[in-house]
């Protein structure tokens, strides 16, 4: 199976997206995600200009030999932008060889261990009773665990509250990359007080678990605000509420603050949607810091670098939570599905249902019924690119905002 050509598509349908299609002499295509959220034209140009010219004339049956000679062979290593090609070439390689296997890509990973994948969906709102009405719009939605997301009290925009927060039914609008719409700009630059933070977050879990009850799985992302021993005490405080997790309490280039905050508090961490390697994760995996690896499949380095993650993890009871936001494309997004139904240590997927005009683009399989994802049976990932559609749809420059605390100083967003 000689590669022939690999292309690079961006296209823009809602948001920017980076895609490469692999195709062999024998006619089959693979696909795989390379978006990068605010850096998609770094990776288009790695990939263009030093990835592509690589593997034209190679054999695209030789997946790990093609990810140790992209990876190794470049001298240079890791890094969100190498890392999230690798991921890409990764990606298709695979495609193609369950296309010419005739399988869906999980049956190559060792067939199914569950019927679905257990998703979970993203509620918010400005205040207390706009995330009671999102919960319970997602529950009508089918969702059987929930992300919780709040506005906080003197502060104008908060991460991962939807713009239309309480709307009910379907929302695509939470998209913390704001698109220029016509020329160069700047990012957004948003306030932030993290003592404001830890005051409210504990109110607005007492009042989402005296409305809901005990069962329902929650979750909450720190996105990386807190200092170790604040995360602790949000650990500690939010301990009556049982969080699923606590996710990016701290900043993640410091695996070794997950220690402290592992001596304060059982509610349980999740991290890594921003490693790139599994060399990230450090001592979190071999002593047990954290409860779920976040890694997506098109950051860490594709389903081979995946599969190496979660074995890794299983050795030490850590399980799998793979990033899954509106900028992990769909085909990014079927490839963690595949891994997710085959692997033994699955243990949640974060869904955001993507827009109609970026399903215009990519033609999806995959389905959520009852709270359960499924890649389908459809051989390969299960997703092809309409490319008369993506040209609809050209690149829009687009920067995820830049966080300040009240004094002017940049904090992590
Ligand atoms: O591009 C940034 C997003 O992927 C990130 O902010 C989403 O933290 C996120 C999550 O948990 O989905
Ligand atoms: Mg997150």
């Amino acid at each position: 199976m000689k590669i022939t050509a690999a292309d690079v598509i961006v296209t823009s349908p809602g948001r920017n997206f980076v895609t490469l299609r692999i195709t062999t002499e024998d006619g089959l295509t693979g696909l795989g995600d390379a978006t990068l959220n605010g850096r998609e034209l770094a990776v288009e140009a790695y990939l263009r200009s030093h990835v592509a010219p690589l593997l034209i004339g190679g054999d695209a049956g030789r997946i790990e030999d093609t990810w140790q000679y992209l990876y190794r062979g470049a001298y240079w290593r890791r890094g969100p932008v190498t890392m999230a090609a690798i991921a890409a070439v990764d990606m298709a390689l695979w495609d193609i060889k369950a296309k010419a296997a005739g399988m869906p890509l999980y049956q190559l990973l060792g067939g199914a261990s569950r019927t679905g994948a257990l998703a979970y969906g993203h509620a918010s709102g400005r205040d207390i009773p706009e995330v009671l009405d999102s919960v319970r719009s997602h529950l009508e939605q089918g969702y059987r665990a929930i992300r919780i997301q709040s506005g906080i009290p003197g502060l104008d925009s908060v991460y991962g509250v939807a713009a239309s927060s309480a709307a009910g039914g379907e929302r695509y609008d939470y998209e913390p990359a704001r698109r220029s719409l016509g020329g160069p700009s700047r990012p957004v630059e948003e306030t932030w007080d993290t003592r404001a933070y830890l005051r409210h977050m504990p109110r607005v879990f007492e009042a989402v678990r005296a409305e809901f009850g005990p069962e329902l799985p929650l979750l909450h992302d720190g996105h990386h605000r807190m200092t170790p021993i604040q995360a602790a005490k949000l650990g500690k405080d939010l301990e009556p509420y049982d969080l699923f997790w606590l996710e990016d309490a701290t900043p993640a280039e410091d695996p070794t603050a997950l220690r402290l905050i592992r001596q304060h508090t059982t509610t349980p961490l999740a991290i890594g949607e921003i490693f790139n390697s599994l060399h990230d994760y450090g001592p979190l995996l071999s002593e047990r810091l954290i409860d779920y690896v976040r890694s997506a499949v098109t950051h860490i380095g594709g389903v081979t670098a995946m599969r190496k993650l979660l074995d890794l993890a299983a050795v030490y009871g850590v399980k799998s939570g793979m990033h899954g936001p509106t900028d992990i494309s769909p085909v990014g997004m079927a490839a963690a599905l595949h891994i997710d139904l085959a692997v033994h240590n699955f243990g949640i997927q974060e869904y955001m249902k993507h827009s109609p005009r970026t399903l215009e683009v990519f033609l999806t399989s995959y389905r959520f019924t009852d709270g359960l994802l499924h890649p389908s049976d459809t051989p390969g990932l299960g997703i092809e690119l309409d490319d008369e559609a993506a040209a609809r749809f050209p690149y829009e420059q687009a920067y995820l905002p830049v966080n300040r605390l009240t004094d002017g100083t940049v904090h992590d967003w």
